[in-house]
């Protein structure tokens, strides 16, 4: 492989790697790179080990979107901006919050980057603490599950949203298990002038207590229930959703991942299922899942 192969450290079944190979190779590997920490840059960065066949920058945590913008100012000044497309990849911790502040500036200003959030839904390099783009009712270090508490109690962050109502160009969720989906709309957004968000729902195999070989499964059962809806936006306008045929209570999405299995027995659990299969519901009502 040779845009991102040989030298990566990821666990097997890791859904970033899934992610950034067909991003690049949807790009023919005609980009730039840059990554904030988290765990993509822990397991590809390395001295001596780098996994990397593209021009690669690692910045902070909080300042990968002002990295970006800057790319594509000094690649406008120089006339080189058809060498390739600036690409984003970052962590939801790095998106949803740490690097929300720059993040907003660049989509304000329209930068000409894809920039693409792996949603593992928490802080997953640091030992699985909560994100802002962690669900409810999930088990991690920073929201455990005690006699009081089930889990986190707050919501998962729309970026989606966010993105739109920063007048984003082009606006898209994807998922690990349907790599064709990610290709298609990696190439759709380098097809467009100025700022591209994708959020990728990205399985993580020791965050969400999973076998490395469930990690597809798994992530097909998220869209699958409703609960992450694969949709795509351009110009504001919903253009795409992916149809459930049979869509899946939401259970069993839960019940085979040890962040959510607690949930089965915990006094408050049956509570936070209702409110999971109520996200899922309107999600289906809101994008027309069903069919
Ligand atoms: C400003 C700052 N805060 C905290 C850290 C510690 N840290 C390094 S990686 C990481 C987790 C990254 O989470 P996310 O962005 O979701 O990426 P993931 O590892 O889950 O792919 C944290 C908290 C840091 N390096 N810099
Ligand atoms: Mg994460």
């Amino acid at each position: 492989m040779k845009f991102f192969g040989s030298g990566h450290g990821a666990c097997p079944g890791c859904g970033l790697t899934i992610a950034v190979k067909n991003t690049l190779e949807a790009l023919n590997g005609k980009c730039f790179v840059a990554n904030p920490t988290g765990c993509l840059e822990i397991i590809s960065s390395q001295y001596g080990r780098n996994a990397w066949g593209v021009p690669y920058i690692h910045s902070l945590f909080e300042n990968v979107a002002a990295v970006a913008a800057g790319i594509d100012a000094a690649l406008k000044a120089m006339g080189r901006r058809d060498e390739g497309k600036i690409v984003v990849f970052a962590g939801d911790g790095a998106t949803a919050d740490i690097g929300i502040g720059t993040l907003s500036g660049a989509m304000d200003r329209n930068h000409n980057i894809i920039y693409i959030c792996l949603d593992n839904e928490a802080y997953q390099n640091t030992g699985h603490q909560q994100s802002g783009l962690t669900p409810p009712g999930e088990a991690t270090t920073t929201t455990p599950v005690g006699k009081i508490f089930p889990g986190k109690i707050g919501k998962k962050k729309d970026m989606v949203a966010f993105a739109l109502a920063h007048g984003c160009p082009y606006v898209a969720t994807s998922s690990v298990a349907f790599p064709a989906d990610i290709r298609r709309k990696v190439k759709k957004a380098a097809s467009i002038e100025g700022f591209a968000y994708i959020q990728i729902h990205s399985s993580c195999v020791t965050g969400w207590g999973i076998d490395g070989n469930q990690s597809i499964e798994v992530a097909r059962l998220a869209v699958e229930t409703g609960l992450y809806p694969i949709v795509e936006y351009e110009n504001g306008k919903l253009v795409s959703v992916r149809k459930i045929k049979d869509r899946k209570p939401v259970i069993e999405y839960l019940k085979v991942q040890r962040r959510f299995r607690h949930l089965l027995k915990h006094p408050k659990g049956k509570e936070i299922i209702e409110r999971l299969q109520q996200i899922a519901d309107e999600n289906a009502k809101k994008y027309g899942l069903d069919g």
